[in-house]
């Protein structure tokens, strides 16, 4: 279908005395009439733009599912190869204009593009977007595009020769791609996660990933605008914009810049050929703040600039952005041996709540909005406030900074560079720049860019301010091999990096590693649990108990985590019924960890029991994410002030996948996702043991002080009461406070600790909030068998409500439809008798077809398998 977009509702017009021509800048997108084939050989089949060579052979038949069992194995042959596309379009709205444009919003990697015939670019980066003046070539009718892809792997081949330096990249895996230990990762501009990742397969993908369009103009184009808070508080803002015009012919224009539908500034100026930037400020009286999510609206005002000539609109631009401002604020200790790391919004200290965020597909082009914006929606009702951007996966589309904005989501924005050290030859260097410039620029409006960070973990590894080469990534190095890549490294993250969002940005913050303690201090020379931001993987990694979660508390935790097995009917969906044993050939494919399986297990025997059914291993491994994920959650709250943030590793993941993922690629949330819905609320009670102390904390970020009553109640697990107390209870603003303390055995008072439960429960002017407490590991829990009941009645339109009760303490109560786990508003809690439990279901199905289709699982049922 012909798409043609006109700009205005004009048609070309010739105005008054001054006999210029102005016509709106008209788009017309290149989505259709693309076919593709190996470079040169056999015949040309239908493809899709925005796409990949991959989803076309899939499209076409010409290979099974990648993420089927262990087919990426046997698709690695894709990245060998050169590939071609073509479309043929007309563009009758071309003729007679100055300037006629092809548009890629992204090349996924080694493009030659072509435009009837002619050579038009060669781009060498998929994270950049590329406009190319086609003036001189395009014709009304019978334009022929052609791009041409080459094999990333031998391009990443000749780059790595050219640079003579082997570079470390533990994450590509680059013997199943067949290519030994030679790693290519590193020299291209491209995902680092397509190589391969400790939860993500190696397709290496090639295609026009982004959308590509032809714009025809005359005169000037809206280059871009940039809208700016200079100050800001609930009686007034400063704001500033930046207006960039692309002049084609020189003469007279006029812009106009409307802010929630009043101008704001209007510009009658004379310009000449190229580049012109328009400044001016604004003042705007009781603006609705932009604030993250729990600590106020995410408000949003339209912005639309637009561009005339001799009255007529040729060029408008609309978005929408915040008044806000945000720093990072970091201070030296009273006692000098530390620094803050917290992040100030609107002149608030805010702890940052979220996660880390991967690509949601290792086929870029799949990720429909619904996708994303089930995403973003689901950090938002988990009460996050920032998502950090990993810099292994790409700087996300558009489409996810606007969801962020509107659902009150800071974004901590890697630059895409992960785990890897670096080339720092100037063709590369180049690369990086024009990569950093165009996104920075092309970001910088959203309210929820909170911080541009240079790279993830590069500099714990190759610790480039360390004299000696050891430990680390320098490792194997001759001095001056290893003096270059320091180089390179200084040179991209403390220089070229650094300098590009000081110029085109109005003071964004910029961290040029996570983790690091700070700019320049050496690895090993402070204590980083006092420094800087931290990424904690003695849980996991070195297989360190949770508690140590409590016992390292940082500055900032910008990752943490522990891996699950996604639930089973994600499980089904790349398994045959004979894969299904947690080591089986096709679920070890899908356990990227080298030491997943064996840590998962470890730490289960550890806190629960190892079941022996392969589904109660699934459901059990979630449980134990989730618990274990919520201990460092409530860790690091229960830290504040001196902790300001938790991000735990990681929201999403690109694949049907055994991981770190709290919702999985299909959207379903685990365990994991509830637990943090729960532990990352506005105020939550925190109960912390040491020794034969039981500690309770109530943890609040909201603006005043909560006032309220704790009560206490022991329960058995037949739900009768052994004890209670009240506890009035006033908790400080916007910290933690530490509101009881009581000696274990005076709170058991002689019942045994491995029957029965605290029940904390906070109630008051802002906050109901409950939380349970056991005095013994799981799996020393005398838990009874539980009955659990289900009731279902409409919950209005396409809702149905699931009413919940149980005879006996119901632990982990995890309910499924049809089989699905992770589909309801909360699930996999503690269900306590007398005490049902309401949960909804999004379905258009009958409340009686759903009754029939429920089920539960419990840990009880686990246990009692194995008796
Ligand atoms: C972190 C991440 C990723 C990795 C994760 C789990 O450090 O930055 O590199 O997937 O650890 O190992």
């Amino acid at each position: 279908m012909e798409n043609l977009r006109k700009i205005g509702a004009l048609v070309a017009l010739c105005i008054g005395c001054s006999g210029v021509q102005a016509q709106p800048l008209q788009t017309r997108e290149l989505a259709d009439g693309w076919s593709f084939r190996q470079l040169n050989i056999g015949a040309w089949s239908p493809a899709v733009v925005p796409g990949t060579v991959h989803e076309d052979l899939l499209r076409n038949g010409r290979i099974e599912d990648p993420y089927f069992r262990v087919n990426e194995r046997s698709l690695q042959w894709i990245d060998k190869l050169d590939w071609e596309y073509r479309t043929v379009f007309d563009a009758p709205e071309s003729v007679g204009r100055d300037r006629v444009e092809l548009c890629f919003d992204g090349l996924d990697t080694y493009a030659a593009v072509y435009l009837n015939g002619e050579c038009v670019l060669e781009s060498a980066n998929m994270f950049r977007r590329y406009r190319v003046d086609v003036t001189r070539i395009v014709r009304p009718a019978g334009n022929e595009l052609r791009v041409v892809f080459s094999s990333p792997v031998r391009e990443g081949l000749e780059r790595l020769t050219a640079y003579g330096i082997a570079l470390k990249a533990n994450n590509d895996q680059s013997e199943l791609g067949g290519l030994g230990p030679v790693k290519i990762a590193p020299f291209n501009r491209k995902a680092g996660y397509h190589f391969g990742w400790d939860w993500g397969p190696r397709l290496v993908t090639s295609g026009i990933w982004r959308p590509v369009r032809l714009e025809s103009w005359g005169g000037a184009r809206l280059a871009d605008d940039y809208v700016y808070t200079l100050s800001c508080d609930e009686r007034s803002a400063r704001m500033g914009v930046d207006v960039t015009l692309e002049v084609a012919a020189a003469g007279t224009y006029r812009v106009d810049v409307l802010f929630d539908g009043e101008r704001v500034a209007r510009f009658d100026r004379m310009l000449g050929e190229g580049r012109n930037t328009l400044s001016s400020e604004f003042e705007l009286r009781n603006p609705r703040l932009w604030w993250p999510n729990g600590a106020g609206d995410p408000n949003l005002y339209r912005v639309e600039v637009s561009l005339s000539r001799a009255d007529t609109v040729i060029d408008r631009r609309t978005h929408r952005t915040g008044v806000r401002t945000l720093r990072l604020v970091q201070r030296d200790d009273a006692d000098g041996r530390g620094r803050s790391f917290g992040f100030e919004v609107n002149g608030r200290m805010l702890f940052m709540k979220g996660a880390n965020w991967i690509p949601s597909d290792n086929l870029l082009p799949r990720v429909t909005s619904e996708r994303l914006g089930h995403l973003v929606r689901s950090a938002r009702d988990a009460h996050m406030n920032m998502l950090r951007v990993w810099g292994g996966g790409t700087y996300e589309d558009d489409r996810f900074y606007a969801l962020c904005d509107s659902c009150g989501i800071l974004v901590w924005q890697d630059f895409m560079f992960a785990c890897s050290n670096l080339p720092g030859d100037e063709p590369f260097l180049a690369e990086v720049r024009a990569e950093a410039e165009d996104n920075v620029v092309r970001l910088r409006n959203h309210p929820s860019i909170a911080l541009w960070c240079g790279n993830n973990e590069i500099e714990i590894l190759w610790r480039p301010w360390n004299a000696t080469n050891k430990p680390g990534m320098k490792d194997g190095y001759p001095q001056e091999q290893a003096d270059v890549l320091t180089r390179a490294y200084v040179g991209i993250f403390h220089e070229l990096l650094p300098d590009v969002v000081r110029r085109l940005t109005r003071g964004a913050g910029y961290w040029h590693s996570s983790p690091s303690p700070g700019e320049r201090i050496p690895w090993g020379s402070v204590d980083v649990t006092r420094y800087g931001d931290v990424h904690n993987w003695n849980v996991w990694h070195k297989r360190l108990p949770f508690e140590h979660y409590e016992e390292a508390v940082p500055r900032f935790a910008s990752e943490y985590g522990f891996q699950s097995f996604p639930e089973m009917a994600t499980v089904a969906t790349y398994t045959l019924p004979e894969d299904r044993e947690i080591e089986s050939e096709v679920m070890t494919a899908h356990q990227r960890s080298k030491i997943g399986n064996s840590t998962i297990l470890e730490y289960m025997a550890r806190d629960y029991r190892v079941p022996t059914r392969f589904g109660d291993i699934l459901y059990m491994s979630q449980v134990l994410q989730a618990d274990g994920v919520r201990r460092g959650i409530e860790a690091h709250r229960r830290g504040m002030p001196w902790c300001m943030g938790s991000l735990y590793w990681q929201i999403n993941d690109c694949w049907p996948v055994a991981s770190w993922s709290s919702i999985d690629c299909y959207g379903r949330w685990k365990a994991l996702h509830y637990a943090a819905a729960r532990a990352f609320e506005n105020v939550i009670v925190s109960p912390f043991r040491h020794g034969d102390t039981l500690d309770l904390y109530v943890v609040s970020d909201l603006v005043r002080p909560v006032t309220g009553r704790l009560e206490l109640t022991l329960l058995d697990f037949d739900g009768r009461e052994l004890g209670s107390r009240t506890l009035r209870v006033k908790a400080g603003a916007n910290t933690s406070t530490l509101v009881g303390s009581f000696p274990v055995s005076e709170l058991l008072s002689g019942v045994d600790r491995t029957q029965c439960v605290l029940v904390c429960r906070l109630t008051g002017r802002d906050v109901d909030y409950e939380t349970l407490y056991y005095f013994d590991k799981v799996k020393n829990l005398r838990l009874p068998s539980s009955d659990v009941h289900f009731a279902v009645r409409s919950g209005g339109e396409g809702r149905c409500v699931v009413e919940l009760s149980t005879d006996r303490l119901a632990k982990s109560v995890a309910v499924a439809y049809n089989g699905e786990t992770g589909i309801f508003s909360d699930n996999c809690f503690d269900l306590l008798p007398g005490r049902p439990r309401e949960i909804e279901l999004r379905t258009a199905d009958a409340p009686e077809t759903v009754l029939r289709g429920l089920t539960c699982m419990t840990i009880d049922k686990t246990y009692e398998m194995e008796k």
